[in-house]
């Protein structure tokens, strides 16, 4: 029988003797808030909450309502307690500032607060993600450059995912670890310790319906997956596909049983969809965790630096050999068949 560690308790003990103040209390915070997200979204069929909130986002994203409620609830939990300089949220157009009638703290916070939320009325699982960044300049704390840092100097990441149990994920660089949460004590228990890909991989998720807007590298590097003879120097690995169409489920399930995530660029998304800031960044940090790889297909996504609040990415995820892979065929070191 495995042991019974609450995440506060995990937290607590594995933080650096340095860390035990701000961002253990701010990570119980992100805790909190996932409890609260998760109860409603548990029973957002019965609250007439489904269905759209009539606003439409920086995306041009129809807000659905829980979107709405999950972006204020995090804001609302994390804005008080002194752990924050500044917030970036995928909901908002620029950074959330802490209320002058409060104390300004040593991190800045991006996430997402509800990735994946046109799934919501189809019951199909959705995330939460989040990454966590120490302040640039003391005197200067709370400004965009706060967050707009490499996902490399992230001092925590993570993702919550709402699915047929509710967990949270994190690391704060001592690997990743998972929680589920038991909805009768209200508590997430440890339930995936040190969790690392598995070798070989298991699947392949992409949207393949694009298939015709990919650059033609991509296109044969598609084919190689899908184990075409004549692509390609060695036989790619025996992988099924599976696709959610919410980021979260799909990067969860492949950190589980090993693969890779793709949405690269198209015609028209050249920069593909992904945000690097509050999806890509988090995730990437999370991956090489767990010792993975993520890429734009030509650059590390952890060493890139946004420019940009929602700058895209194309994104290649999971299993290093999987992503290194897109990047041969990118540089035109692979036989191609199309
Ligand atoms: P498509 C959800 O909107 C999201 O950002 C990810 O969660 C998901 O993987 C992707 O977009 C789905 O996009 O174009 O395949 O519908």
């Amino acid at each position: 029988m495995s042991k019974l560690v609450t995440i506060e308790r995990f937290i607590f003990d594995n933080q650096p003797e340095y860390a035990k103040g701000d961002l253990t209390n701010l990570l119980y915070d992100i805790a909190l808030a996932a409890k609260i997200i998760s109860h409603k979204t548990n029973r957002a069929g019965l609250q007439d909450i489904l269905g759209r909130a009539g606003a439409v986002n920086i995306q041009g994203e129809e807000q659905q309502k829980l979107d709405v409620f999950a972006d204020q609830t995090i804001f609302r939990i994390c804005d008080h307690p002194g752990r924050l300089c500044v917030m970036a949220s995928e909901e908002q157009d620029n950074v959330l500032h802490i209320p002058d009638q409060y104390e300004k703290g040593r991190y800045a916070l991006v996430y997402d607060p509800l990735d994946g939320s046109s799934n919501i009325d189809v019951n199909v699982s959705i995330g939460t993600i989040f990454g966590v960044y120490r302040y640039k300049e003391w005197e200067l704390r709370g400004r965009k450059e706060d967050v707009l840092q490499p996902p490399r100097d992230l001092v925590a990441a993570g993702y919550i995912l709402y699915g047929s149990s509710t967990m949270m994920v994190y690391s704060t660089g001592q690997g990743v670890h998972g929680f589920t949460l038991d909805p009768e004590l209200g508590e997430f228990l440890l339930s995936h310790e040190l969790m690392r890909l598995p070798e070989p991989p298991a699947y392949y998720s992409v949207n393949d319906a694009y298939f015709n807007r990919w650059e033609p590298e991509i296109q044969s590097y598609m084919r190689w997956l899908q184990g075409y003879a004549g692509v390609g120097d060695i036989a790619a690995p025996s992988l099924s596909g599976r696709y959610i169409g919410s980021l979260v489920a799909d990067f969860h399930r492949n950190l589980l049983r090993g693969g890779i995530y793709m949405y690269p660029a198209e015609k028209q998304k050249p920069d593909g969809k992904i945000r690097l800031l509050y999806e890509a960044g988090p995730l990437a940090f999370l991956i090489d965790q767990a010792g993975g790889y993520a890429s734009t297909g030509r650059e590390a996504i952890l060493d890139m630096t946004p420019t940009e609040l929602h700058q895209r990415v194309p994104v290649f995820i999971g299993n290093r050999s999987l992503v290194e892979k897109v990047e041969a065929f990118v540089r035109k070191e692979q036989p191609i068949r199309l």
